[in-house]
Order: structure tokens, then sequence, then C-alpha cells
């Protein structure tokens, strides 16, 4: 699928639209999901315009997803999730559940967890 360039991350991240940032650097944003299924659920999207997991993973260079991943875990520390932990998750494509086809790490916590089931 070709990138989409008036998808709805993509103008988060030209500051089109406003969001509740919580984290930025040179690869990644982000900021708290507009309909948040647990305390805290956070959106980290990569700067770069990758369409999914799937995308990023094959088509992004080596110090953009290092960056990314990086970024990631910085964000889950500033929120002080990283000892009672928390969860990501990607959905990717359509059995994926992907609804916002720019890349993006849904991050979980603030309590515990359910069992995860596909
Ligand atoms: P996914 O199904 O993985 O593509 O999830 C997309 C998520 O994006 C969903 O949890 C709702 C969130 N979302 C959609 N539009 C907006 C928006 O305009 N602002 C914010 N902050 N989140 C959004």
């Amino acid at each position: 699928m070709a990138y989409d360039p008036n998808n709805v991350f993509a103008r988060i991240l030209r500051g089109e639209i406003p969001c509740k940032k919580v984290y930025e650097d040179d690869f990644a944003l982000a900021f708290h999901d507009i309909a948040p299924q647990a305390p805290v659920h956070v959106l980290v999207i990569p700067k770069g315009a990758y369409v999914s997991w799937d995308d990023f993973s094959k088509t992004a260079p080596d110090a953009e997803i290092g960056g990314f991943i990086r970024a990631v875990g910085a964000v889950a520390r500033q929120l002080g999730l990283d000892e009672p932990g928390y969860r990501l998750l990607a959905n990717t494509g359509r059995d994926g559940g992907q609804e916002v086809p720019h890349f993006h790490i849904h991050l979980f916590g603030g309590r515990v967890l359910g069992r995860m089931v596909a």
C-alpha cells in the first residue's frame, strides 16, 4: 500500500492536528491516544513515512529503526512504567486491525493488564 501523506498521524506530525505530546526526538513522536484503552495509552510513531510495521521493518534505514526503538523505551521510562511494566502492540494491516496507515506502536500501562487473547 502506498503511503497516504494525509493520514491523521502524518497531519499530527506536521502540526495540522493537535495532540497531547509526551515525547519527541529526531526519530519519534509520542502522544496520548484519543480513545484510551488503559490508564496510560500512548502512541509512538516514527517521523518517517511508513505505512505499517511491515513497511518500517522492511524499508527503514537501520539508524531510524534503532532510534525509534530507543525512543519507545525512553517514552515508557519517562512515564514511569519501566518498573511496574507495560505492553507494546503494533496492529499491522487488515487482519491486524490497523486503522491509521502510519506505523505506530501502542504503549499501554498504569494497571495490571489482562492476559492477551488474539
Ligand atoms: P490502530 O487500530 O492500531 O490503527 O489504532 C489507531 C489509534 O489511533 C486508535 O487507538 C485511535 C487513535 N487515533 C485515531 N485518530 C486519532 C487522533 O486524531 N488523535 C489521537 N491522539 N489518536 C488518534
